[in-house]
């Protein structure tokens, strides 16, 4: 069985370990893992060069989350951190002070950085950083070339970054750029792992700047309205509101109502031109079941708080059943 995920940062890794602890346990080959092969495609719109290094945030975090390093209650960063060369950094007035690199994750930027210098692609990098976490997916970053997500506002362009992390979206935002994104192409592996698959998952990530952006890699699109594999996507609008982070924000900036309806009606159901053949949304917003249905969507409502791995497993589950999956 092929399963294809396209992945923001902590939703998108978060539910891919439940996905994985589901496939061990229904699937197991035998020595610890799965006879399932999960592709996990990554967002790389928020990555930036800070302080000479190159920062994937979106990949690390499903390195790390995968690789049962991370930091369990921020969502991202390693655990048993510390942040002696961030303020150290600081003392020279250099950097953003809002932006932590800590001194683990500071290694891995190094290591990144390094294998890019030598002319390595980045899906080459992460196959390369990947050997060392174990993820027990094939991660591949959505494109090779440099794509950055800036923000729109009254006052100037800001990176995504320093509009999420610094003013925590509290900035009014107008729209999205996305600097290289039209230019770009998808990395070697994606476009097959798309059409390979026996289903491919949209997880509760942003839809906006995560998988929004996986979307908009020139090809990536059309391969999934094209793909013999069913689509099932887990809402991350629980009860009207993100569970996590301020994605309220960026459906406001183009125009999408942040509620689990208007979620799925962004991203529209392949029979009539858009990217999902199904939805699962939380209990909370039981209520767009009823209209969904009458759209034609395949569409459930359940639990979808992601508080452990078993309890992810579970989402998980039902989302694949939901396409008609039960491994
Ligand atoms: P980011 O790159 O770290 O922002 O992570 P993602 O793009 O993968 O996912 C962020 C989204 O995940 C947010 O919009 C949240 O609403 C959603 N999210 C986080 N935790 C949960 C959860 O437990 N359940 C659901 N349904 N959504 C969640
Ligand atoms: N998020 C923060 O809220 N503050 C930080 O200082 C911060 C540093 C950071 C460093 C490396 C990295 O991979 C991620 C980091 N994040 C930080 C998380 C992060 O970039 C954002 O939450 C996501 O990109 C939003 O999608
Ligand atoms: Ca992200």
């Amino acid at each position: 069985m092929n399963i294809t995920v396209l992945s923001g940062g902590v939703g998108g890794a978060r539910f891919t370990r439940g996905l994985l602890a589901l496939l061990r346990e229904r699937l197991p080959d035998g020595a610890g893992g799965t006879t399932a092969h999960v592709t996990v495609v990554a967002n790389t719109g928020d990555d930036l060069w800070l302080h000479g290094v190159r920062v994937c945030p979106d990949l690390d975090t499903l390195l790390y989350t995968l690789g049962d390093a991370v930091h369990e209650e921020q969502g991202w960063g390693r655990r048993d951190e510390s942040r002696r060369v961030s303020d150290d950094l600081a003392a020279y007035g250099l950097g953003w002070e809002w932006f932590t690199l800590g001194d683990l994750d500071l290694a891995t930027h190094l290591a990144r950085t390094e294998l890019l210098r030598r002319g390595l692609p980045l899906s080459a990098v992460v196959e390369r950083l990947a050997q060392r976490w174990r993820p027990g997916v094939r991660l591949l970053p959505m494109t090779d070339h440099e794509v950055e997500t800036h923000v729109r506002t009254a006052d100037g362009l800001l990176h995504f970054e320093e509009w999420w992390v610094r003013h925590r979206a509290a900035v009014p935002a107008l729209g999205f750029e996305q600097v290289g994104l039209a230019g770009s192409s998808p990395a070697p592996g994606v476009l097959d792992a798309i059409a390979g698959a026996d289903v491919v998952v949209v997880p509760p990530s942003n839809p906006v700047v995560s998988v929004g952006t996986i979307l908009a890699v020139p090809g990536v699109g059309d391969a999934l309205r094209t793909t013999t594999a069913r689509v099932v996507g887990v809402s991350p609008v629980v009860g009207g509101a993100p569970v996590r982070g301020m994605a309220d924000a960026c459906l406001a900036a183009i125009g999408v109502e942040t509620s689990a309806l208007a979620v799925a009606r962004h991203y529209g159901r392949r029979a009539a031109g858009g990217v999902l053949d199904a939805w699962l949304v939380d209990t909370a917003d039981a209520d767009a079941v009823a209209p969904l249905r009458a759209e034609g969507w395949d569409v459930a409502a359940a639990g979808t708080l992601m508080h452990d791995v078993p309890t992810t497993a579970g989402i998980a589950a039902r989302a694949l059943a939901l396409v008609g999956l039960t491994p």
